[in-house]
């Protein structure tokens, strides 16, 4: 059985022409930000990747049918929705069959995107080991994706939520690489720095898309993972976010929030207790990774013949 897969008509036209194409999101825009800021972070980042000389393709599954880049409208509407389901590796093919809409997470989004042949990947932060794992087992299936699917994700890092140490262990083992860009510190989300060094370092677009295809030509399975620090006129010192963190933390614990519901409900409550100005490091975050990974998709496209 083949899949239907709908490319929007700026997609279409830039994989017909071998232009390069970045992937983004959709739960970024459903669970992670209120409206109408989600919105507008999401044609903001499209319009960046246009302007660096690649095209935005922003996934989603709409009415049972997997998207690649969404027409304006139907971004709109599904900014707009407050009942899309959550989509990681785990339900995309349930919600598909069953005809629904939801967003896609990273893991989720790394399938659609690898499906339609693009190699790179934008979003805020990835999922990871939550604080507390040793207790509630709450891992991202983000985490497996990077080790088994083939795209360069460029990240602000994991989010500060969770358990940066416990995500790093657990992503060494997975064997996915975590490179920080152009700085030796492990970027942490709000906060540009963090006193964890990264494994890898790297500085150049073209040095990120040269170890994308090495890793193909090794036949090494999974992505790779760049640690993209927010600029720092943007950024929320880690001592100034970090007991914010652990309020929303006790708070989530004291009314049983669990599971998938974990992480929206941490972002939301952040937001709230820095009145806006988590969210507006979120989008300046965003816009910065949309950037890198526009360039590293036309690095990657001069390089590949
Ligand atoms: N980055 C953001 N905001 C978000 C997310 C990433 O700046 O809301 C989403 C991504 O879709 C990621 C998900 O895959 O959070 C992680 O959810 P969980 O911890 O339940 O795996
Ligand atoms: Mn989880």
């Amino acid at each position: 059985m083949s899949l239907d897969m709908i490319r929007s008509a700026e997609v279409a036209a830039a994989h017909a022409a071998g232009r390069p194409i970045v992937a983004l999101e959709s739960t970024i825009i459903t669970h992670g930000m209120p409206h109408p800021q989600n919105v507008e972070m999401a044609r903001g980042v499209e319009q960046i990747i246009r302007e660096e000389g690649a095209t935005p393709a922003t996934i989603a599954v709409l009415d049972g049918t997997l998207h690649i880049g969404l027409e304006d409208a139907q971004l709109i509407a599904l900014a707009q929705r407050h009942d899309a389901a959550k989509l990681s590796r785990a339900d995309m093919a349930i919600c598909l069959a069953q005809g629904g809409t939801g967003a896609t997470t990273v893991a989720a989004t790394m399938i659609a995107a690898h499906l339609a042949g693009i190699d790179v990947f934008a979003t805020g932060g990835i999922g990871g080991v939550h604080r507390g794992a040793e207790q509630s087992f709450d891992i991202s299936a983000d985490l497996q994706e990077l080790a088994q699917t083939p795209v360069t994700v460029v990240a602000a890092g994991a989010k500060a939520i969770l358990d940066i140490p416990k995500t790093l262990e657990t992503l060494e083992t997975l064997g996915v690489p975590v490179i920080a860009y152009g700085q030796d510190s492990l970027p942490a989300f709000w906060s540009s720095a963090s006193d964890i060094a990264a494994p890898q370092r790297l500085d150049t677009p073209d040095q990120i898309a040269a170890s994308h295809h090495i890793r193909a030509a090794l036949g090494v399975p999974g992505g790779q993972l760049i640690a993209n620090p927010v600029p720092h006129e943007d950024h929320i010192p880690q001592d100034d976010i970090e007991p914010i963190i652990t309020q929303a933390l006790s708070e989530a614990e004291a009314q049983n929030i669990t599971a998938k519901a974990v992480t929206p409900f941490l972002l939301k409550r952040i937001f709230e207790l820095t009145e806006g100005r988590s969210l507006a490091t979120n989008i300046a975050l965003v816009r910065n990774n949309a950037r890198l990974a526009a360039q590293i998709a036309c690095a990657l496209g001069k390089s590949s013949s």
